[in-house]
């Protein structure tokens, strides 16, 4: 597999702050087993607000073609994003302490019409980066055949774990 670091970037991971860096690592980890080029950023929609218009009007000349925005709480990083370039955006709502991450979701996830953005699960991360690369593979028939590949391997792991279903099953009873 090519070393997505020797890559062009194509896939720009951004978070509310280095806090959700933890979640958003697992996006970085499928995007490096997918080959896929990334880069990483911490900026805050409501902290440093013109920093983060500044950083969505340089992706496009630089090559970026899709963002993966992770945000907590009032999330509202990924839809400032998504109001702010033609490019993708995919959505992980961070698990907040206060709601559990209700509320990260319904304000990732509830835009308003003409203003997508593709939201993952609570904490689904890997899921942001998985669903980029499929996006990316649209055209990019290398990195279509990595996921090909992968989802190949989602499968056969599931057919071993079930051929062992039953010597489980005997243990228990
Ligand atoms: C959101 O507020 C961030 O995305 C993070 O999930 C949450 C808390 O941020 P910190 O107070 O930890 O910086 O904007």
């Amino acid at each position: 597999m090519s070393d997505e670091r020797s890559n062009q970037t194509r896939v720009g991971v951004i978070m509310g702050s280095d806090s959700d860096l933890g979640v958003m690592l697992d996006a970085v980890r499928a995007l490096k087993q997918l080959g896929v080029g990334w880069e990483i950023n911490a900026l805050s929609a409501h902290r440093t607000p013109h920093r983060v218009a500044e950083y969505v009007e340089g992706l496009e000349g630089r090559g970026v073609q899709i963002i993966i925005a992770g945000a907590g709480g009032a999330a509202h990083l990924p839809g400032v994003i998504a109001a702010l370039t033609p490019l993708p955006v995919i959505g992980v709502p961070i698990k907040s302490t206060a709601t559990d991450g209700l509320d990260s979701l319904l304000s990732i996830v509830q835009m308003p019409p003409g203003v997508p953005v593709a939201t993952v699960g609570i904490n689904a991360a890997r899921n942001a980066g998985i669903l980029a690369a499929q996006i990316l593979g649209t055209g990019d028939p290398e990195v279509r055949d990595r996921v090909r590949a992968y989802k190949k391997e989602l499968g056969t792991s599931v057919e071993s774990r079930n051929a062992k279903l039953m010597e489980r099953v005997e243990k228990e009873l």
